[in-house]
């Protein structure tokens, strides 16, 4: 049911909606269908409606289509039943590894030993999801940067949660976007740029995704291979990026798009997440090798959310960001988000090749930001 204190989105527009902003159809042929209103007694257990027209060959049964009365998109007729809402949108300079990491974490979050079952609410994101997937667990080629200027698709998730032993399975329903780092670095006014930014300032947790590579400090004291491997060559040719600039001009945007005054943090919470960890391994300004961020994650085998390991992490990187001259991006996200974390990832667990070919996928701590997530969504106990 569709209840009233959980909130529900739009997948599409990602607009808060009601269950007075939905629009029900009898069938979902387009010429065949007509809209069926809500009866009082429907508005009122917010149920989907039955067809009462007399001729109609679809009369009392219940509406086979729902849209969303703003974007006029077709909405799974499922999302009224999920129970939690929850978004992602990575966010990131061009080649700093974000959908590299959304296929990893899609395909561990599948295949770990979490009670969670995925499944695609439609088929564009069993196509994305497979098309990657196949990509880089299995011909093992790094994946080309996504392509700009045109918005891409979120991919739309149920989870079901197996993990309660209750007698209804809770659902929830999760959307991934994953957008071009060119589009990101310089968000303005166009269409697209609108598209986006929508997706930005309707997710519940934005992936700030950090390429150490860019880092001149870094590049110094990796050995050339791994560096020549671990960049997108394909995109060597734009503007030198840095990440001060970028998490300003983000800022900026939500904070225009959500009419939030200078001075007041943003409730998204802000998951920082440093990238290609294992191009680090080796240099002497890295982290050392007995430090948290190198050990096995513990969330997975906690069953649950160990906030201190999280910390400790999160305390780690931000004394390697500052050991690296970075405050001055710290202190931006810290500023303007209320809630913030940082973290270590690396999606493929080793680097790639000369020849950008992977070896046997082995994820670095891919799941923690979602495992925080989910901890502060209530769905997984904090340790
Ligand atoms: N060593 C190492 N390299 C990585 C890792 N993840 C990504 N890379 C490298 O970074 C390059 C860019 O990765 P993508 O995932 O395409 O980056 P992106 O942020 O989606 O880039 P755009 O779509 O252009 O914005 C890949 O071709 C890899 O060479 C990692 O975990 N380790
Ligand atoms: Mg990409
Ligand atoms: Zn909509
Ligand atoms: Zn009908």
């Amino acid at each position: 049911m569709f209840g009233s204190r959980k909130e529900t989105y739009c997948p599409f527009c990602l607009r808060k909606i009601k269950f007075s902003d939905l629009k029900f159809f009898c069938v979902d042929e387009e010429e065949n269908r007509h809209e069926v209103r809500p009866s009082f007694t429907d508005r009122f257990f917010k149920r989907l409606p039955t067809c009462t027209r007399r001729f109609c060959r679809n009369h009392g049964l219940t509406v086979r289509e729902v849209t969303c009365r703003y974007c006029e998109e077709k909405l799974p007729a499922q999302i009224l039943f999920h129970d939690k809402y929850l978004s992602f949108c990575a966010v990131g300079v061009a080649g700093a590894g974000k959908s590299s990491y959304v296929t990893t974490v899609i395909h561990e979050l599948r295949y770990s030993d979490l009670p969670y079952i995925l499944q695609a609410m439609d088929t564009e994101t069993t196509e994305v999801a497979l098309l990657n997937e196949k990509l880089v667990y299995e011909a093992r080629n790094c994946l080309t940067g996504t392509t700009s200027g045109v918005s891409p698709r979120p991919q739309f998730w149920t989870i079901l949660d197996n993990s309660k032993d209750t007698h209804k399975i809770p659902t929830y329903s999760l959307t991934l976007y994953d957008g071009a780092g060119e589009d990101c670095e310089k968000i303005g006014y166009t269409p697209i740029d609108a598209k986006i930014s929508r997706y930005i300032s309707g997710a519940r947790m934005l992936l700030i995704m950090f390429d150490p590579l860019i880092l001149s400090s870094v590049q110094n004291e990796v050995p050339p291979e791994i560096l020549y491997s671990s960049i997108a060559h394909e995109r060597k040719e734009s503007a030198p990026t840095n990440m001060v600039s970028m998490a300003n001009s983000l800022v900026n945007y939500i904070k225009q798009s959500c009419n939030i005054s200078p001075g007041q943090r943003i409730e998204a919470q802000a998951a920082v997440v440093l990238t290609k960890l294992d191009a680090l391994r080796d240099t002497v300004n890295g982290f050392a090798p007995d430090s948290t961020i190198n050990r096995e994650s513990p969330h997975l085998k906690s069953k649950g959310f160990v906030d201190a390991d999280s910390k400790m992490v999160d305390l780690e990187i931000r004394d390697w960001l500052i050991r690296q001259g970075e405050i001055a991006f710290l202190n931006t996200i810290d500023a303007n988000f209320k809630n913030v974390r940082v973290f270590g990832v690396s999606s493929f667990g080793n680097p790639p090749d000369s020849q950008k070919r992977l070896a046997r996928i082995r994820p670095h701590r891919v799941l923690d930001p979602i495992m925080w997530m989910l901890a502060s969504e209530g769905i997984i106990p904090v340790i």
